[in-house]
Parts: structure tokens; C-alpha cells; sequence
């Protein structure tokens, strides 16, 4: 059996322009409105500039970019060329970006001007980067070794290539098209690799089949372009009908979001719990969201107070689910008109849910156990990372690390992980991680990260610490801001006496939370 012929950026956008939708606006951004046509051009001039610096099928192109036209036009240049887009997020340290980077074994690597310096000790710390492109007025200046360019310059080399090197690249249903970093259900990042097939899976099950997406939708997502929540949000679903995509380039705050729908009007309107629940606290008028026909929350459970609240203030449904990196994208959804607050819905058509205990078997209804998920659209692994390759992905079947419970009338509701890793703002975070920073601390003498749940009922990391020598909550906060991506750090630190451990020394993480809640 031969895989068939699917490029996802022919299947996105040209194919629009050949159902006639060539004029209608594609994309809204900072950088500009494109129509479908101009999109089109944009990714064959962006697919024929890759192809200039040398790179081969299946090589990998890095952006640390901001949700814009560029960055939009890079991924589906890749994906044309048949090349893998790599989207980093941009709220990475320079230290964990350095390791992405080096890990992915890209020679190039496509950054906005905001992260030129990121991407230039990034690119001084990966020996095979060979092009380090920014998408500014000048290019950087460049160590030996490394070619520096603009994004302009590689968009005009695109743009006056011959026709076959601005023709899409003959890539199959099983081609690589996208790299995704995640740290959720084993800890540190690995790239969860997507087929072209798993780009068109997602859009026709979520997006066609759960938010009943048409060309007159216009998609705006707060989660950005470099999640899988955000890449599905704001270009696959959109571009899979011809309908509009409005990205928004600046840090997301209730401000920001609220002038943008007014601005742009958008029907469809993609969210996290932690960005609902500051939306709620926010003055924002009440009929500020009265364009959109729905919203969507993903990333951790919402609240069933924050979807009433919302829904009661703002006029708008808000349909929470559950997705993964390594799924691509949302597998267990509630539908438009049949919520049930709390729960995370049924599963989306084309995916097969099974709750399973501990010997691997499934269990009856009403019985918390372990989510697996089967679909087209799940990784067909991490790159170099085997074993945890082996225990995520089981044959069709991924496992999420997370436990739910069915109702007799079909609806899954989470109780939480089946390991230690925890999300706060939708974002894993691996307790792991800010442990052992912690520990490089000279006043700490040992530490467990756990969640403790706010007042809207969202998670967020608490660190317990046995000190060695006097240290202020304060100043370990700041210790983990200076090592870690921001998003990482402890929100509250509480000393203690001592951990509780078993009679074989192993952490007790269950008692620290408890102790933490109380
Ligand atoms: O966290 C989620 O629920 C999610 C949803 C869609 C795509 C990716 C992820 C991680």
C-alpha cells in the first residue's frame, strides 16, 4: 500500500483558489490582509526562498516568530516545499531554546525581530545552523558559518525562482510536514512529528465536524501559532474552508483580545480557562464578544463556573475539550448547544476513545481510569526520544497520561494525571523541571513542585521547600524566573520541616498535596 499524494499547503490554500475562493481574505494580521491569491504567492515565493539556501525533503526549518503573515507564510512555504515547520514558542528561555535548537538538527532557523538575539545564541550553540533568517530591516551579524539574511530578501529570492522551484514538492499522506516540542506526558520537550495527512484529519473532524467551520467563519485564537491549540485555531481550520484568520501579534491580555473583536469581528473564538477567567475579571463591555457565534476551551479542564460566567456575561457558549500535541489536536469535545459544564464532552467523530486500568483492560462506566485516544491524526512518535516513544504511543493507540470517568450517557469528565506533570495556563509544565532548578539554589535542601487550585479553580505550581540556609519565597520565585521560561516559576513557595516521604525515602506527592491544599 502506497501512501497517496497530499501537500497540506496546496491542500489549504491553492485548492481555494481553485474553487474560485482566490479573492476572498485569508489571512488579517499586523503585517498585513491577504487574500487566498496572495497567500498562494506568498508561500511558493516562501517555499522557492527555502529552497535556495540547499535544504532536502524531510529537512527541518525552525520560526520563532509572532502570529503574523511571515510566520504564517513560512510554515505553508515549508509544508509546500516539503520541508518540516518547526513553530518554537517564543516564551522559552534562551537556555531551552539553545537545547530545541540542537535537537532538531535544523539548518535553518526563521526568526522575528523581537528574538533575534534568542536566535543568535541559539544559533552560536547549534553547530549544524547554517542560516539563521530574520524577519527585520537588516540581517544579524552573523558568527562564521552561519548565513545571515532577511526575510525579505528570501521572500524576493522565492519570488523570481523558476516555476519549478516555486512548484509544490510531490510529499504523500505520510510525509513529515510539522515538528511539534511538547513536554507534556514524559517531561522534557520532544518533538511529536505530524504527517500532511494529520493536518487534513484535524480539520475535518474538530473543525468541520465540531465547530461546523464555513468560509464565512473568522477564526481568533489566543493560544499562538507555535501550540498545536493554536496552529489548528488559527491557520488549519480557518484555511480548510477559505474562511478568514485574524492573528494577533501582541502578548495576549483581555485589552488586546477585546480591541481586536471589535475591530475584526470574529464568529469563531478560541481560548484557555486562565485567559476566560481573566477576560471575566476584566471590564471589558459585555456585548464585546457579540460577533462571535462560539467559543472553545482547551488546554486544562474548564471550570463549569467560569463556562456559566462567561456564558451569562458575554452572550457566548464556550464548548470545552481536550486535545494533545501528540494528537495534533482536540479528540474529546462537548458540541454547540449540548454542554454539560465540567465535563470535557464526547468524542469528536473520527477518533476512538478507551478508558483503560492499570492491567490495560476498559473499564465499565463510572470507573476513573487511564485515556487512550486512536485516530489518523496521531504522531507517529517523538523524534530520537525511543523510549518514551514506546510508552505514549501504542500501536494506534495514545496514551494521554490522564484519567477520566465516563457517564452512562457518554460524557468524560477528567479527574486529573496518572503522573506528576501538571498545566498551568493550558502549558505543561513538568514538576521535574523547576525541581532540579530549585536545587541548584544554595539555601534549598530538597523541593516538590505540585499543583494547588486557585479560586477559579485552576491549577497552578506551588513549590515546597526544606531550606538549608535562610531564603525569602521571593527570591526563589525570581531564581526560577532567571533559569526557567517565566511561565514556569512557582506561583507561591511554602517551607517546611520536612517532605513526606515512604519507609523507602520516595516522595509522597499525594500527602504534599493535600498539605497544600489545606
Ligand atoms: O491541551 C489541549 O487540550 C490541546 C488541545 C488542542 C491541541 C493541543 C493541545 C495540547
Amino acid at each position: 500500500h502506497q501512501s497517496r499524494t497530499l501537500n497540506a499547503q496546496t491542500w489549504l490554500v491553492d485548492r481555494q483558489v481553485d474553487n474560485g475562493r482566490g479573492e476572498h481574505i485569508a489571512v488579517r494580521g499586523a503585517g498585513g490582509t491577504l487574500t487566498y491569491r496572495e497567500l498562494a504567492d506568498v508561500s511558493a515565493d516562501a517555499a522557492a526562498g527555502l529552497r535556495s539556501l540547499g535544504l532536502r525533503p524531510d529537512d527541518r526549518v525552525l520560526f520563532v516568530m509572532n502570529d503574523d503573515v511571515p510566520m504564517l507564510a513560512g510554515i505553508l512555504g515549508a509544508f509546500r516545499a516539503g520541508f518540516v515547520a518547526v513553530p518554537l514558542s517564543t516564551m522559552l528561555n534562551g537556555r531551552e531554546l539553545d537545547g530545541l535548537v540542537a535537537d532538531s538538527g535544523a539548518s535553518v532557523l526563521v526568526a522575528s525581530q523581537e528574538y533575534a538575539e534568542a536566535a543568535l545564541a541559539a544559533a552560536e550553540a547549534a553547530p549544524q545552523l547554517r542560516y539563521l533568517v530574520v524577519d527585520a530591516e537588516q540581517p544579524l551579524v552573523t558568527p562564521a558559518g552561519i548565513q545571515a539574511l532577511t526575510w525579505a530578501e528570501l521572500i524576493k529570492t522565492g519570488a523570481g525562482a523558476a516555476a519549478d522551484q516555486r512548484a509544490a514538492a510531490p510529499t504523500t499522506e505520510d510525509t513529515w510536514a510539522l515538528w511539534l516540542y511538547t513536554s507534556g506526558t514524559t517531561g522534557f520537550p520532544k518533538a511529536a512529528i505530524h504527517r500532511h495527512a494529520n493536518i487534513r484529519h484535524v480539520s475535518e473532524t474538530y473543525g468541520a465536524r465540531v465547530l461546523g467551520i464555513t468560509p464565512d467563519d473568522s477564526c481568533l485564537s489566543v493560544a499562538k501559532l507555535f501550540f498545536a491549540y493554536g496552529l489548528g485555531n488559527g491557520l488549519f481550520f480557518p484555511l480548510s474552508v477559505g474562511a478568514t484568520t485574524v492573528l494577533e501579534s501582541r502578548r495576549p491580555t483581555p485589552e488586546v483580545f477585546g480591541e481586536r473583536v471589535r475591530q475584526d469581528r470574529p464568529t469563531l473564538f478560541f481560548g484557555v480557562p486562565t485567559f476566560y477567567a481573566a477576560l471575566l475579571a476584566s471590564d471589558l463591555p459585555d456585548d464585546t464578544f457579540a460577533s462571535v457565534r462560539l467559543a472553545t476551551s482547551a488546554g486544562e479542564p474548564l471550570p463549569a463556573g467560569l463556562q456559566e460566567g462567561f456564558g451569562e456575561r458575554f452572550g457566548v457558549e464556550i464548548i470545552d475539550g481536550i486535545g494533545s500535541t501528540e494528537a495534533l489536536h482536540i479528540f474529546l469535545s462537548n458540541r454547540p448547544g449540548e454542554v454539560r459544564a465540567g465535563t470535557t464532552g464526547r468524542p469528536v467523530p473520527g477518533y476512538d476513545i478507551e478508558l483503560r486500568d492499570a492491567t490495560g483492560l476498559p473499564v465499565p462506566d463510572h470507573t476513573p481510569a487511564s485515556l487512550y485516544v486512536r485516530g489518523q491524526s496521531i504522531a507517529e512518535g517523538y523524534w530520537r526520544r525511543t523510549d518514551a516513544s514506546r510508552t505514549v504511543f501504542q500501536g494506534q493507540w495514545l496514551n494521554t497520561g490522564d484519567v477520566y470517568v465516563r457517564s452512562q450517557d457518554g460524557y468524560y469528565t477528567c479527574l486529573g494525571r496518572s503522573d506528576d506533570m501538571l498545566k498551568a495556563g493550558g502549558i505543561w509544565i513538568s514538576p521535574a523541571e523547576i525541581e532540579s532548578r530549585l536545587l541548584e539554589h544554595p539555601a534549598v535542601a530538597e523541593t516538590a513542585v505540585v499543583a494547588l487550585t486557585d479560586a477559579s479553580g485552576l491549577d497552578k505550581p506551588v513549590a515546597c521547600v526544606v531550606t538549608a540556609a535562610p531564603v525569602t519565597s521571593d527570591e526563589l520565585i525570581q531564581w526560577c524566573r532567571n533559569g526557567l521560561a517565566s511561565f514556569k516559576r512557582p506561583r507561591a513557595v511554602i517551607f517546611m520541616e520536612e517532605l513526606p516521604k515512604t519507609s523507602t525515602g520516595k516522595l509522597q506527592r499525594i500527602k504534599i498535596r493535600q498539605l497544600v491544599a489545606n
